[in-house]
């Protein structure tokens, strides 16, 4: 069964950047299996190496935030798909917001993530 790491990483990394037609959001929200039984409301991909990411779990590449967040170090390459209301159940209609922005996020013990917080 998918460990809390393996879930992170269907939901929040996309390295290079998936090639899924004209509309992203639709297409990885579907993909990654975020639209049922109803529509995630928000979430965000991550572009970078998982190297990189992980490396926010320790001094390399992140610092304490709060209650027990950490925040990366250097801004990530994120899109956050946002649901754009209307019905909740699929098929799902998302708007999508790319740019350069600070990842929030929670690790385990072994310094993997298991929760995307927020990007700032
Ligand atoms: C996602 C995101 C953002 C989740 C802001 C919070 C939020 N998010 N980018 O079950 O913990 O709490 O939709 O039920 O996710 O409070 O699925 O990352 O990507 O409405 O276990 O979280 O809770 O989601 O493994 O800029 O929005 O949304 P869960 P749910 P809600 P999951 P994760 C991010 C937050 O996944 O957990
Ligand atoms: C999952 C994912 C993705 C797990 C890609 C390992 C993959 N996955 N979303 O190629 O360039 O050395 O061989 O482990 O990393 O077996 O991917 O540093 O959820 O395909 O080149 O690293 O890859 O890793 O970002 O978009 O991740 O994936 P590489 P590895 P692979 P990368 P970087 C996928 C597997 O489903 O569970």
């Amino acid at each position: 069964c998918e460990t809390a790491y393996q879930k992170f990483l269907r939901q929040h990394y996309d390295n290079p950047k998936s090639n899924v037609g004209r509309n992203y959001c639709n297409a990885m929200m579907q993909r990654r299996e975020l639209t049922k039984p109803t529509c995630k409301d928000v979430n965000s991909f991550i572009h970078e190496k998982k190297q990189d990411i992980l490396d926010v779990c320790t001094d390399k590449g992140g610092k304490a935030y709060k209650d027990g967040l950490r925040v990366s170090l250097k801004p990530f390459s994120v899109t956050t798909c946002k649901h754009k209301g209307g019905s909740t159940r699929p098929p799902c209609e998302y708007k999508e917001n790319k740019s350069e922005r600070y990842i929030v996020i929670r690790c385990n013990n072994r310094n993997e993530p298991v929760h995307f917080d927020e990007s700032i």
